[in-house]
């Protein structure tokens, strides 16, 4: 099978820093969602300084995007978040429940990294909610949807011990989470054997909740960051039915292999359309914003056709 799942859109990339009317360095790893029809991009930008702040675009066809005049959220000067939002926002996700756009970022300081959940109704205005994990965690996503009474997360805890895998965790109310286990490992000797991270918000599907992750596998010329899919069963999340055996996305396009951070693509948000197709939309070497489309009944067959054990 040579043609490509993921099809890279030709005006690729489509948000990068000359495009932003403040002054930034990078625009990557953003959070996409739906919002009145249009599309609303929580895009990453590295300031001159090295941290990061959180800036919004929009797009009526989910290619062409323009910036807004300010960022977004930027680190907070009000407690609790100040102490920990010091060196930055980063790499925030979207996801949308009952009305309201949860938005899950990494707080950086100079206490590690933990996650951040704010949420918003309009894109306007933006409401700090709580600080939801301790450090270090990184690349949370949150399912768009109750299991039971509970809300459910995907996280990446650090670890210097197991090889740094995705969990999975449990809430009634957004802020205490529980009931965390392992979901999810790289596996040795394959294209994620490094790391695993959470990356968009899973996409409910019939035949299970499809999660588009991000694996690294470490070479003699650094780290490559590439996409996967893994499948998870509808009603009880933690299984995790399908990891497909091959990437669907890797560095091959020039803003993807050349940057901020060489060899990266690295995803936070996709949107799926009423047609059956998906949105990916990825950071190219922690510089740009790419786009592509995939059919999402490839995407969840190959993680059920062409599949390696989870863990
Ligand atoms: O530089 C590549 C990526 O590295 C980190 O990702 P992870 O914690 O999963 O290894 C993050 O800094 C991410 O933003 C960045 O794109």
């Amino acid at each position: 099978m040579n043609e490509p799942l993921v099809k890279r859109y030709s005006g690729n990339p489509i948000l990068k820093a000359s495009d932003i009317p403040y002054s930034v360095v990078t625009v990557h790893n953003a959070g996409v969602t739906k919002h009145n029809g249009r599309y609303v991009m929580l895009f990453r930008s590295h300031r001159h300084n090295g941290r990061s702040i959180l800036g919004l675009a929009d797009s009526d066809d989910g290619f062409k995007f323009t910036a807004r005049p300010e960022p977004f959220i930027v680190p907070s000067t009000e407690e609790p978040f100040a102490e920990y939002e010091a060196f930055g926002t980063e790499d925030a996700r979207i996801c949308a429940m009952d009305g309201e756009y949860l938005i899950t970022y990494s707080a950086y300081s100079r206490h590690g990294v933990r996650i951040g959940l704010a949420k918003t109704r309009d894109f306007d205005s933006v409401e700090r909610v709580a600080l939801i994990s301790e450090a270090d965690m990184r690349n949370v996503v949150l399912f768009p949807q109750r299991f039971g009474d509970r809300y459910a997360r995907l996280d990446r805890p650090h670890s210097e011990i197991s090889p740094w895998s995705i969990w999975i965790s449990y809430s009634k109310d957004l802020i205490h989470w529980g009931d965390a286990r392992v979901v999810m490992k790289p596996v040795a000797y394959h294209w994620d054997e490094m790391k695993i991270g959470p990356g968009a918000t899973p996409i409910r599907t019939s035949r299970g909740w499809l999660h588009i992750y991000h694996g690294v596998f470490p070479t003699m010329d650094g780290s490559v960051y590439r996409l996967g899919v893994a499948l998870h069963d509808l009603e009880d999340p933690a299984n995790v039915i399908g990891v497909s055996d091959r990437w669907i996305l890797q560095p091959d396009d020039e803003w993807e292999i050349t940057g901020y951070v060489h060899n990266v693509v690295f995803t936070c948000g996709a949107v799926p359309e009423d047609d059956g197709s998906v949105k990916i939309y990825w950071g190219g070497a922690d510089k740009v914003m790419c786009v592509g489309t995939a059919v999402l009944d490839e995407l969840v067959d190959l993680c059920i056709n062409d599949r390696r054990a989870p863990m």
